[in-house]
Order: structure tokens, then C-alpha cells, then sequence
């Protein structure tokens, strides 16, 4: 990555003129389900301001975020313009994707055939590459102790799923045929396959989709959003796996 792509952006929200007509606001961390929502709003190029939500420091906790998240999780994102005119806020990437997809009507088909098509896709994603993609990180690179029966159980999972993708692709450029949402929800997790214990030589539809994805600039704009604090976060200070790996009900 050059620097010169490199948004460096302050912890808190910084208020400029510019940002007071902004009307969307993405409660966001640099991670696969972050980026879904930054693509979305980079390829429909809607004004938007980011506020970081550190989740290495636990920020995802805080009373004002919970109101907005209740699962304490990024991405979540209020719109000051929305249904009627007013404010609404929404957590889950899945719901942020389609309802950025039905006020811009775009990468969202408006006929209910197209719709299904990208919503199974979209599903899809949300119910198995995003969970098993998350548990294939964590046992093979953030684990305290070797859980060989868990690493297993999720490369394999992960390599299911990456053949259920290739298969797709063998027949379609993008998940539901043309470029929508569903290929946002997945380009976060796919372009991380090398670390989820995956060989792309086995997956040549894919490997063409994953080009075709980060060849997009949108795509390439918003995953290079960069948080100056998440660059510091080290996984294995006890402080951030406390916070990440220990909760409970609160
Ligand atoms: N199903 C949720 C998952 C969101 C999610 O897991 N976000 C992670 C970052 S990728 C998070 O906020 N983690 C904070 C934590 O584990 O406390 C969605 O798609 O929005």
C-alpha cells in the first residue's frame, strides 16, 4: 500500500463544514465487515464520515454505541436523511448493505427475481463465510493454545465454502450475475484466504473474481481507509484478547 493512499483519520469525529451536511455516519473499524459498508458507500459515492470505534480498546461498549449496536460490533451507521425524511440508525452489514442498495437503488436490483438473487448470495455470506471466515482467523492466528480439532474443522469449512463460490463463478462474473452488494459482503473475507489456510490455484473462478474485485477503485478506496490507531493495535497484548476474546453477557 503507498502511503498516499492512506486516509489518516482522527479518533473522534472531527466537525468541519464539510462534515455538517454529511448526512451518513459509518461506525467503522478497518476489518472485513467494516469494509463492506465503506465499498458500498465509496462505489455509490455517498458523502459520509467515518467514526472510528476502537474495538481493540473496548469502545464497542460504550452506552451511545449500544444504543446504535446493540450486539456491540461494527459496522453500524445512523443516516440523518433517512425513511420520511428523518434519522435512522441500523447495525448488521447485511442490513446497512441493502438499505444503502434501496435508498441509492443501486447494486440492488428493484425486481423482486434480481432481488433474490443478490439477497441468497448476501445471506449466504452473512450465515457462513463471514462466521466460519472469523472462527478460521481466530484459531489459526489468535488462539492462546494449539486447537489442532478447531483448525481443521474451519480451513476445511473455509475450503467448502471458497469451492461452493468457484463453482458459482465458473458460470457468472459476480455472485448474483451483475456486480452488487453480495460481492461487497465478500471480498473483505475472500482476499484473506491465504491466512484461512487456502491455496487459490484450487479456485481459478474465484481467484478471477478476487482480481476483478480489488481492481475495482472503489473497493481499493475503501479498504485503504485507514485508522491511525488500529495500525497499533497489537493482538497479543492480554489487555485487547481480554477485551475481544473474554466477553460475556454484561
Ligand atoms: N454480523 C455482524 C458481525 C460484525 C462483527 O463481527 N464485527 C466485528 C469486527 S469484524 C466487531 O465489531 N468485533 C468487536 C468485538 O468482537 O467485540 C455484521 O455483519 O455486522
Amino acid at each position: 500500500m503507498s502511503p498516499q493512499k492512506q486516509l489518516v483519520l482522527p479518533m473522534r469525529r472531527a466537525q468541519s463544514d464539510k462534515d455538517s451536511v454529511r448526512s451518513i455516519e459509518l461506525y467503522y473499524w478497518p476489518t472485513p465487515n467494516g469494509w463492506k459498508i465503506s465499498i458500498m458507500l465509496e462505489e455509490c459515492r455517498l458523502p459520509y464520515r467515518i467514526i472510528p470505534v476502537n474495538i481493540a480498546k473496548g469502545e464497542q461498549f460504550t452506552p451511545d454505541f449500544l444504543n446504535i449496536s446493540p450486539n456491540n460490533r461494527i459496522p453500524a451507521i445512523t443516516d440523518s436523511d433517512g425513511p420520511g425524511g428523518r434519522p435512522i440508525s441500523i447495525f448488521e452489514s447485511g442490513a446497512i448493505l441493502q438499505y444503502l442498495g434501496r435508498k441509492t437503488s443501486k447494486f440492488y436490483p428493484r425486481s423482486e427475481r434480481g432481488r433474490v438473487a443478490v439477497d441468497q448470495w448476501l445471506f449466504w455470506q452473512m450465515a457462513n463465510l463471514g462466521p466460519k471466515a472469523g472462527e478460521c482467523h481466530h484459531f489459526r492466528l489468535y488462539a492462546g493454545e494449539p486447537s489442532p480439532y478447531a483448525v481443521e474443522r474451519f480451513t476445511r469449512e473455509m475450503n467448502r465454502l471458497y469451492g461452493v463460490m468457484n463453482t458459482r463463478l465458473q458460470t457468472q462474473d459476480f455472485l448474483a450475475g451483475r456486480y452488487s452488494i453480495a460481492d461487497m459482503a465478500c471480498v473483505g473475507w475472500a482476499r484473506y484466504w491465504e491466512r484461512q489456510g487456502q491455496d487459490m490455484n484450487q479456485f481459478p473462478h474465484l481467484r478471477g473474481w478476487l482480481e476483478r474485485m480489488m481492481a475495482r477503485p472503489a473497493v481499493d478506496r475503501a479498504i485503504h481507509i485507514r485508522v491511525e490507531s488500529a495500525s497499533k493495535v497489537d493482538m497479543r497484548d492480554p489487555k485487547v484478547r481480554d477485551v475481544l476474546f473474554n466477553q460475556r453477557a454484561r
